[in-house]
């Protein structure tokens, strides 16, 4: 018999050709404590872009690499460009993560070099994007949802038009590789939640063999 509280979504979906949803996959407070000690040498930071505006996205990264943007372009780099150190370490509760979560959407052997770290508050939205600024497209992209739902959109190989809208919750896990490794994809704008008005912001963390 299910009991009261257990969780009634499917724990594993497919949403597209090699893109799978690992619904509350993971706790995530003791990641959200790991992310405030990354945030004390390495802040979190609006970026310039070569079109001359800020992202509204704020961004951090850990491990070997992080993915920085100025006005030259974006690229992935070993040194935290504000403080002119390497970026904190990947912290090992992150890499058993990615590498579990890439596991049980079979992607053997995960071994990320970077992690990107953004932050949303109320009304902050990530355009459409493809993600191609990693040299190594066979392995995946692992995706960690922390805070606030958002609707995350999935275009496909054009950058607008119809999209798949997935809502990505607290714990959940997307796993992204092979055939949609380079589709557009965007969040829509941070909305409150009148149930939980206290959330203020919704933390993403992304997983990638950069090199
Ligand atoms: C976000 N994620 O979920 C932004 N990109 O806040 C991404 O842009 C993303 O989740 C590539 C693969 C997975 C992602
Ligand atoms: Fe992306």
């Amino acid at each position: 018999m299910q009991d009261l509280f257990s969780e009634t979504r499917p724990h594993k979906q497919q949403i597209a050709p090699d893109i799978w949803l690992l619904s509350n996959f993971v706790d995530t407070k003791p990641l959200l404590s790991l992310v405030d000690t990354i945030t004390q040498s390495s802040p979190f930071r609006k970026m310039l872009t070569p079109n001359g505006h800020y992202t509204g996205v704020a961004a951090t990264n850990c491990g070997k690499f992080g993915w920085v943007s100025d006005k030259t372009g974006y690229r992935y780099s070993p040194i935290d460009p504000i403080n002119k150190n390497q970026w904190p370490a990947l912290p090992s509760t992150f890499e058993q993560l990615a590498k579990d979560a890439a596991k049980s959407a079979d992607f053997e052997n995960f071994c990320p070099d970077a992690c990107l770290i953004n932050r949303y508050l109320i009304g902050t939205k990530l355009g459409s994007h493809q993600d191609k600024n990693e040299v190594n497209f066979k392995q995946p992209i692992v995706s960690v949802s922390i805070g606030l739902p958002a609707i995350f959109q999935i275009f496909g190989s054009q950058r607008s038009g119809k999209a798949i809208n997935v809502q990505l919750y607290d714990g959940d896990v997307m796993v992204w590789g092979n055939s949609s490794r380079l589709i557009y994809h965007g969040v829509k704008a941070l909305t409150e939640n009148s149930l939980d008005p206290n959330q203020k912001q919704r933390i993403n963390l992304t997983f990638r063999k950069s090199h």
